[in-house]
């Protein structure tokens, strides 16, 4: 059996189709133009090329957007000071800071310093706190982006086993937490992997929905893995580059030999990172609407 490739790149089309009706309608109707701020520090490679995706996307949206590259010796103080500017802006309704930062920049008292209602990634405290609780917030893009990839592509997630390997702040715990919410893409029964696990075949073998967001290629092979899995790979690893000086990706699965066992899987590229910025937007209309008083 050859599994059934789940698309995020053709998934993310259709969302961002949805969207742009709606960003027209808040126009017409309502004079309102979503705006998303992007602030790059430093000139990290990979950082750039999902930025500038970003950038892109809410361009082709017809956001209001604004790339703000500083530089990677830039003080914390005045990195703070930058996003108090983007917190008093009514034009700006979501304020993205890349992540990651440099060493001598602390990541949570940066997250910490964005208005929660600006807080498109989710990822301030305020957020998490009432995501885990399940009230109305900005939901993390990657976990965001893994839920609608599961729902519209008629993925059974109640009842089932999943397992997640890794638990970072990004993906791993507020994807373990979302799926075992009362919700559309929830009531799963859910096993969270990480680098201390004793024997994490035993328990991916057992995943009847496996999500991988360890940053590593290949850290699950097929021997690892049962006949009919759907498999998510999260990861987005750097692995070369083409004479073209093109960087070559690879996720953090074997897709080639999963791909013969499972029942459907994610590519890399094509797969979860076109979610992720698409998931972005979706949070920033949000933000939108709900500053302009309409939901
Ligand atoms: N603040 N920092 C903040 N928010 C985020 O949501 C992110 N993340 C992660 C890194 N730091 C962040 C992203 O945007 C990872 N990430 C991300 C976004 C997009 C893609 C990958 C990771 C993506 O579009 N990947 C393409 C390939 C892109 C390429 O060629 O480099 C794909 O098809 O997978």
């Amino acid at each position: 059996m050859s599994a059934k490739i789940i698309s995020g790149k053709e998934i993310a089309a259709q969302i961002r189709e949805e969207l742009k009706e709606e960003v027209k309608r808040l126009k017409s109707d309502h004079g309102v133009t979503p705006g998303l701020v992007t602030i790059l520090v430093g000139e990290d490679p990979a950082s750039i090329s999902y930025v500038t995706a970003k950038q892109k996307t809410a361009h082709d949206l017809g956001f209001h957007s604004i790339q703000d590259n500083q530089p990677e010796d830039i003080s914390e103080d005045d990195l703070l000071a930058l996003i108090d500017k983007y917190n008093n802006d009514d034009s700006i309704h979501g304020i993205l800071v890349q992540l990651p930062l440099p060493k001598h920049i602390d990541d949570s008292k940066v997250l910490e310093a964005i208005d929660p209602d600006k807080d498109v990634d989710g990822f301030h405290p305020v957020n998490v706190g009432r995501m885990v609780i399940g009230e109305r917030c900005f939901l993390p893009c990657t976990p965001h982006g893994i839920l609608e990839m599961l729902i519209r592509s008629g993925v059974e997630t109640s009842g089932a086993e999943v397992v997640v390997v890794g638990r970072s702040n990004i993906v791993g715990k507020p994807i373990a937490n979302l799926m075992i919410q009362k919700r559309d893409g929830g009531n799963a029964t859910v096993t969270v992997c990480h680098t201390r696990t004793k024997d994490m075949a035993f328990h991916t073998k057992r995943a009847d929905i496996l999500i991988v967001a360890a940053g590593r290629p290949k850290v699950v092979t097929a021997d690892m893995v049962k006949d009919g899995v759907v498999v998510i790979d999260v990861g987005v690893n750097r692995i070369g580059k083409t004479p073209e000086g093109k960087a070559i990706l690879c996720g953090d699965v074997d897709f080639d030999a999963i791909k013969e066992k499972a029942s459907a899987i994610t590519p890399v590229p094509g797969g979860v990172g076109p979610m992720t910025i698409t998931m972005l937007m979706k949070n920033t209309v949000q933000a939108a609407k709900q500053f302009a008083g309409l939901v």
